[in-house]
């Protein structure tokens, strides 16, 4: 069965699982499953499964999605329009109907434009859903209005910009391939944590092949309590880790020149360049010992079905595009992609090509308009000129699908400026988020069961549907609905791309791109779009015009998804970027006041901010803490379970440490979007983060931070 199907009374009254409906997981997260829910009556969910007939999702998912019932069922949910009515964050406020708050919404952002011109506006979004209609669709209303553009930076900048510069694209080798390699390497990803489908794929090769499980990272994760062999790494290292790999395949041989002389632009520059790059240097950088580093440089030279599974969270750094690069340019120098099994993978972005135009209303979208940095949202609302790009102060914002108040660096900037007096501030929602909280107008959002969408799989091929399954509770409305009501409010009601449903626009993407429409989608629930091997291997050439792959990368000159606009220009110490793969000292290296490098990893069962009211999700994380070497504590006189105080000049934090030798001396880790509101104080882990853009296109360095550390 494909779909939901009428259920009767007497069924609804047993709450037996009556009816199985199909759906793609709308979270961020690059797995994107394809989802079997259990529909007990017209508005309420059991369990949700895998979807066992994708060749990815493979029947697996999460433990927290799996319990979805507790999210979309639970009993703090927003489920009715609030104003204000008390001072900013003190949590009174009053309802509404909803189209009462849209007319307050549409009428202070008319005010504030006729005094402060459009640009005042800020449509400020991003992942809660990663549904295309209901993520996307507020960029129609942004450039119908010539409201300010966005610069989006949280998440892919380095990732996808390090790539790119060596492959000229964003795809790489099947990742349902893994299964055939005979060495995975998982390289800065946590994927037991974060992409749990990657498991599956590395774990059939171990079982079927005997493959070697290699697990590259800062600690000792989920993901690398897995491992074969776990290479543990100085976070802002891979650089110099994978330079140091490079020389030894050179050095010894290993690297396949024929390959790389007729795919890549200069591979004796490249070897001449790493002559002192040698495992003695890389060890002093990176920590790790020169024989682990020659022995990882023999098994993945000799070993030719080798595949590099390269995540985001190594390029979370200040030299972050620079280690993805290097780590890309390691899996081509021992000529990996000609194998099955082999070659590297980071997203898929590139393969899906749905066209987005008319749902995002790119006919009225104009570059020269000012461009708001998402990271940057602190500085911007405290009046930073340069975070303004020469425009007028924001006065009117709708914060939809996002939690800025808790996700975004340079948290103390974040609430002054969201708690500003001359600042309109309405929250699409789902929760009382750290966000919602500082709001002027909260509206409540459905969740993706309750509404159409189309979602892509980062992570893989598939394009997933997932349309609505059961009916809201009384009060929530799709990000569509909030959109489309504003534009007739607004006066753009009329424009192309306005006054079509959640479907049509589905519809309108799938034909564009020949995957049928939303009703042959929801008979076959997905579509795979996997090219052909040689396409995905770059055998027929890499993505760049004379088909060869950089290994000395044009760095302000490659066209990449997250390329900054014309405006903006490059962003960060661009002059510092090296001409080949190397170290540089780009991060926020510790000091004496500041000993400690601090990263703040996602943890299993929050993802981002979301998640963290489920009750499994809070049993399971129990406390925010920080993991800290024993012997780091012992110096400092902390014992385990006590409370710490860690800062910086952004400001200061206190919480349980938890002593643990799972990574290298100086290193502390916390994991978790916790609520600000779990601290003490009340301010949460990106109070610590710092803002500043990285080289070359942008991005936050959320791994990145360094902290003193010391006993409370
Ligand atoms: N310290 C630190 N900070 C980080 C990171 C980190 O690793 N460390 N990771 C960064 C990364 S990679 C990312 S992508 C960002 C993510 O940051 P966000 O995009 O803010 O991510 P979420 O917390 O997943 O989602 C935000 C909100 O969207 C809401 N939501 C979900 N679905 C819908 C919907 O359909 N409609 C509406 N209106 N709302 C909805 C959820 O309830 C949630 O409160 O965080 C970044 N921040
Ligand atoms: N459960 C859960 N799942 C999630 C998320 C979540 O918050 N929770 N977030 C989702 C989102 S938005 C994204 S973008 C993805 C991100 O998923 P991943 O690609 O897994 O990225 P991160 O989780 O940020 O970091 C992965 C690992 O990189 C490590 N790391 C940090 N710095 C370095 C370094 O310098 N070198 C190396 N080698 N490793 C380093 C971190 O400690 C962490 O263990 O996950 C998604 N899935
Ligand atoms: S969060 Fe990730 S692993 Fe969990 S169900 Fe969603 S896509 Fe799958
Ligand atoms: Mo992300």
């Amino acid at each position: 069965m494909n779909d939901a199907t009428p259920i009767d009374s007497a069924q609804r009254e047993s709450a037996a699982p009556t009816a199985l409906g199909h759906s793609a997981c709308p979270h961020d997260c690059p797995s994107t499953c394809a989802l079997e829910v259990e529909l007990l009556s017209h508005n309420r969910i059991g369990r949700v499964r895998g979807d066992a007939g994708n060749s990815y999702t493979a029947g697996v998912i999460c433990a927290k999605v799996a319990r979805y019932s507790e999210r979309i069922h639970h009993p703090e949910r927003l489920l009715k329009p609030l104003i204000r009515s008390g001072a900013k964050g003190e949590g009174q406020w009053k309802e509404a109907s909803f189209d009462a708050a849209l007319d307050l919404i549409a009428e202070k952002f008319e005010q504030a434009e006729a005094k402060f011109g459009s640009e005042t506006v800020w449509l400020n979004y991003y992942a809660g859903t990663m549904g295309l209609v209901q993520r996307d669709g507020i960029h129609r209303l942004r450039h119908a209005k010539r409201y300010s553009n966005q610069f989006d930076s949280f998440c892919t900048n380095m990732a996808w910009t390090g790539f790119a510069m060596g492959a000229g694209t964003m795809r790489g080798s099947d990742p349902r391939e893994m299964a055939q390699s005979d060495c995975v390497v998982i390289w800065g990803t946590n994927a037991v944590s974060t992409q749990v489908n990657v498991m599956t794929h590395a774990m059939r090769a171990r079982k079927q092949r005997g493959a070697k499980i290699v697990v590259i990272d800062i600690y000792d994760t989920p993901t690398m309590k897995q491992a074969d062999i776990k290479v543990l790494l100085k976070p802002g290292t891979d650089g110099a880790f994978a330079c140091a790999v490079m020389h030894v395949l050179f050095r010894e041989g290993l690297d396949d020149r024929e390959y790389l002389n007729k795919f890549t632009d200069d591979p004796a520059g490249l070897e001449s360049h790493l002559q002192d790059k040698t495992p003695e240097w890389a060890e002093a950088i990176c920590g790790v010992p020169v024989a682990e580093i020659e022995a990882f440089a023999r098994l993945v030279g000799t070993t030719k079905r080798t595949f590099f599974r390269l995540g985001y969270g190594f390029t979370r750094q200040r030299n972050g595009a620079v280690n993805m690069h290097a780590a890309l340019s390691l899996a081509v120098c021992t000529g990996s992609y000609q194998y099955e099994g082999g070659g590297a993978f980071h997203s898929n972005s590139d393969l899906f090509r749905l066209d987005k135009s008319l749902l995002e209303g790119r006919k009225y979208f104009d570059p020269g308009l000012r461009w708001l940095d998402q990271s940057k949202i602190g500085r911007v609302l405290t009046g930073d000129a340069e975070a303004l790009d020469g425009g007028p102060p924001v006065t009117a914002m709708l914060v939809q699908n996002t939690n800025p108040a808790n996700v975004a660096p340079e948290q103390r900037k974040v609430i002054e400026g969201l708690k500003r007096e001359d600042l309109f501030l309405a929250v699409h929602e789902q929760f009382m988020t750290d966000t919602a909280e500082l709001a002027d107008v909260i509206l409540p959002a459905t969740m993706f069961l309750e509404h159409d969408d189309i979602y892509r799989g980062g992570g893989h091929q598939h394009i997933v549907l997932g349309p609505k399954l059961v009916d809201p509770p009384e009060g929530p409305k799709p990000n569509h609905h909030v959109i489309e009501e504003l534009g007739k409010r607004l006066g753009v009601s009329d424009r192309d791309g306005f006054g079509l449903s959640e479907r049509e626009h589905i519809d309108i993407m799938l034909k564009k791109r020949d995957l049928g429409d939303f009703d042959s989608f929801k008979a076959d629930k997905w579509a795979d779009v996997q090219v052909d091997f040689e396409t995905a291997h770059f055998l027929k050439g890499f993505a760049h015009k004379d088909g060869k792959y950089r290994f000395r990368p044009d760095w302000t000159g490659t066209p990449a998804a997250n390329k900054p606009p014309k405006r903006m220009g490059p962003q960060g110490p661009v002059a510092q970027l090296p001409e080949f793969p190397d170290h540089v000292e780009l991060i926020e290296t510790a000091d004496e006041a500041h000993p400690f490098r601090l990263a703040t990893s996602p943890s299993r069962s929050f993802l981002n901010s979301s998640f963290a009211e489920t009750p499994s999700s809070k049993a399971r994380e129990k406390q925010p803490e920080l993991l800290i070497h024993p012997e780091d504590a012992a110096e400092l006189g902390i014992a385990d379970g006590e409370k710490v105080r860690l800062g910086n000049s952004r400001g200061e934090l206190a919480m349980p440490a938890k002593l643990d030798a799972g990574q290298r001396r100086g290193v502390v880790i916390h994991e978790g979007l916790w609520p600000n509101s779990a601290f003490e104080g009340g301010e949460g882990i990106n109070t610590l983060t710092g803002a500043d853009s990285c080289a070359p296109y942008g991005g936050a360095a959320f791994h990145d931070t360094r902290v003193w550390v010391k006993k409370a």
